[in-house]
């Protein structure tokens, strides 16, 4: 049915829009027969994990997609940053922003390294470059930009902050696979980048990530560290961790990436449909990409502003699971709200106020090859209907007196 009016929607009574969940992050699957072609073949070979042909098939498409040396694929995302900071010897503090994925501050902390939550630009939503500057003390030996939602950090700025101060890079590039800075690769900055493969990714391998570097010495350091430290059959030069991705992920990751393109295209026809169907929608905005880079878009990331919607980022989540739409609030509240870091720096958010602001304006909605147009065009009717109405849904919610707009 069509949803015109508050009483239409869900939360107040009417019909539910979706039977089935529309979810953030639903797997792609690619080419089913050709998956199981490749898990048939790998079943017969009876060669499951430990250095297989088809892991370094992949290694070999990644590093070409990418344009670098060396790709070392690991068995998911976090261990590979975790490999990434190690071999890199950062220690002390390093800077990370706070609006990111909780696994990029547990990679240091879990090393017993202090991150050091730095403020991100509101405009991009990645490090601010001065910000950064400001927090470098003589205990900084590292800075980790994060891509969010594949957009590129200011890797110019971040580098020459770090080739001054003498700090190692990195980039957390997991949702930034297929993408591009100013025309080059992400992938190419940096001491190294790190992907995820995540299922939610739009290449994945079930559970999977990777290291990429144009460096041979931290390449060869990377290759130990993810296989135990092992040089040979018993021969053990390095502490190492058993990081290592399996056949069947690789036999995903091969099949995920030959189907990229048509992955992306799709990304990018729900972006333009979500873009069409939300115009013009006051207080809400569809964050953009760069067209003269490559995106995956595999985000759709939208900014409430809950003083010109007069609903709330949290009133459009709460209406819009109850249609059955599982939109996330990724990164609220920020990993420097989550423990241990909330317990270990409780003042934090202090100089962080960019970050507080985004956690509280962002909303992420489903895209992806299981999400039809169609189901799009109903997604925006009902955010829509909910900010055409803004102020007396935000009331029937029953949030303007307990909880009034500006709060989390
Ligand atoms: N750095 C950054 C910036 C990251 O975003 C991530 C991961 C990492 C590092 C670490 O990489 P990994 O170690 O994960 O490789 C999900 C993913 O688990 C995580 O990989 C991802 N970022 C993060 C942004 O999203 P959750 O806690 O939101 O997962 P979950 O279980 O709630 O699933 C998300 C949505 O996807 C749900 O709506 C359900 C749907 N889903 C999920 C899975 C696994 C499916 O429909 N099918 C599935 O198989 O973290």
């Amino acid at each position: 049915m069509i949803k015109r009016s508050p009483d239409d929607l869900a939360v107040f009574g009417g019909p539910v829009a979706f039977d089935t969940a529309l979810h953030v992050g639903r797997p792609n699957i690619g080419d089913r027969a050709r998956l199981l072609g490749r898990i048939n073949d790998l079943l017969d070979r009876r060669w499951l994990t430990n250095g297989g042909p088809v892991r370094e098939e992949f290694e070999r498409a990644v590093a070409a997609l990418v344009g670098v040396r060396h790709c070392i694929a690991t068995c998911n995302g976090t261990v590979a940053l975790e490999i990434a900071i190690r071999a890199c010897a950062m220690s002390g503090e390093v800077i990370i922003p706070s609006f990111t994925f909780v696994a990029t501050a547990h990679a240091l902390q879990w090393q017993e390294i202090t991150p050091i939550f730095c403020d991100v630009d509101p405009r991009t939503h990645t490090l601010d470059p001065a910000q950064v500057e400001a927090r470098v003390t003589r205990r900084t030996t590292g800075i980790i930009g994060v891509h969010l939602w594949g957009r590129a950090c200011d890797v110019d700025a971040l580098a020459e902050i770090a080739l001054r101060r003498r700090l190692r890079l990195l980039f957390d590039a997991a949702h930034a696979f297929g993408c591009s800075y100013r025309g080059r690769m992400i992938g190419q900055f940096g001491d190294a980048e790190v992907f995820s493969f995540h299922a939610t990714k739009v290449v994945n391998t079930f559970e999977g990530g990777a290291i990429v570097t144009d460096d041979d010495h931290l390449a060869a350091r990377m290759r130990l560290m993810k296989n135990f430290g092992f040089a040979g059959e018993d021969r053990v030069v390095a502490l190492g961790i058993n990081g290592k991705m399996s056949e069947v992920s690789a036999a995903m990751g091969v099949t995920s990436l030959e189907s990229l393109p048509e992955f992306v295209a799709v990304n990018q026809a729900n972006h333009d449909c979500y873009r069409v169907g939300l115009a013009g929608l006051t207080g809400v905005t569809l964050l953009a990409y760069e067209e003269a880079e490559r995106c995956n878009y595999q985000y759709v990331v939208l900014e409430i502003d809950e003083d010109l919607a007069q609903v709330t980022r949290d009133d459009l989540h709460q209406i819009l699971r109850a249609e059955n739409v599982r939109a996330r609030r990724y990164f609220y509240p920020g990993c420097h709200r989550m423990e241990p870091y909330r317990s270990l720096y409780p003042a934090a958010g202090r100089d962080l106020p960019n970050t507080e602001w985004l956690a509280r304006r962002i909303l992420c909605l489903p895209t992806g090859t299981t999400v039809s147009t169609g189901e799009i065009d109903r997604v925006c009717e009902i955010v829509r209907t909910a900010v055409t109405h803004g102020a007396e849904v935000h009331d029937r919610l029953g949030r303007t007196a307990p909880r009034p707009l500006g709060t989390l």
